[in-house]
């Protein structure tokens, strides 16, 4: 799947003339950390690399210190946030957390958004999360995601509400309230070595938007080109 394949035009570079509203980034996982939409290339840290995917190939972290890093830039700070991807997780340890997108910056002051699993009780689940813009953060877990299985997860934030999504249904949500923190530090995806929350298995598919999409746009996006 490719951008010139599709056709169109969108923001001077070769899109489908159907890019959904408000996506930023979008990272395919064919072979590199190319985004076809904003062009906030990452780059391939210790080891990572590619499998296999939902579509194509996707990324393949080990686990252990793999990671896609992409270097800030203003548009990756959005007010309100959706972030997508498929999943497909070798194991969380019981408790862990294992990240999948974030633009975390470890000072927690400047902490902004999070996509990633938590093992809750043996159950491996979707956590969402925002930074509070002081030394907290706020966020929710909640469905269920199969191990060895590709699984479709979203979080949403809109000023209001951060809600989690698995295979297009939401399963979780709570109430918060303020605009997304700005943090200069880069999105990642697969962990960090701060937290240690490593992410086993493959990641395809990453995209993010800056806006908080609908139920039914998410359940759309699942299996939709752009
Ligand atoms: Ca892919
Ligand atoms: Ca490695």
């Amino acid at each position: 799947m490719s951008y010139a394949a599709q056709g169109g035009t969108f923001g001077g570079g070769p899109v489908c003339t159907g890019a959904p509203a408000g996506i930023i980034s979008w990272w395919p996982g064919e072979g590199n950390a190319q985004d076809l939409v904003g062009h906030y290339d990452g780059a391939q840290q210790n080891g990572a690399t590619f499998g296999v995917g939902r579509v194509g190939q996707a990324f393949s972290l080990d686990g252990i210190d793999d990671a896609i890093v992409v270097n800030n830039n203003a548009a990756l700070n959005p007010a309100s946030i959706t972030i997508e991807a498929w999943v497909k997780p070798g194991g969380v340890p019981a408790g862990n957390i294992a990240d999948v997108v974030t633009k975390w910056g470890f000072d927690a002051t400047v902490d902004s958004y999070f996509l990633g699993l938590l093992n809750s009780g043996g159950v491996v689940r979707v956590l969402g999360g925002i930074g509070d813009g002081a030394t907290g953060d706020s966020g929710f877990s909640g469905g269920a995601v199969a191990l060895n299985t590709w699984s479709h997860i979203a979080a949403t934030y809109d000023g209001a509400t951060l809600k989690v999504f698995v295979n297009g249904a939401q399963v979780g949500s709570k109430a918060l309230s303020g605009s997304l923190v700005t943090t200069n530090d880069p999105l990642k995806f697969g962990g960090n070595a701060v937290w240690s929350e490593w992410f086993k298995g493959r990641i395809d598919e990453v995209r993010v938007y800056k806006a908080a999409r609908t139920q039914s746009q998410i359940a759309s996006d699942m299996n939709a080109a752009i």
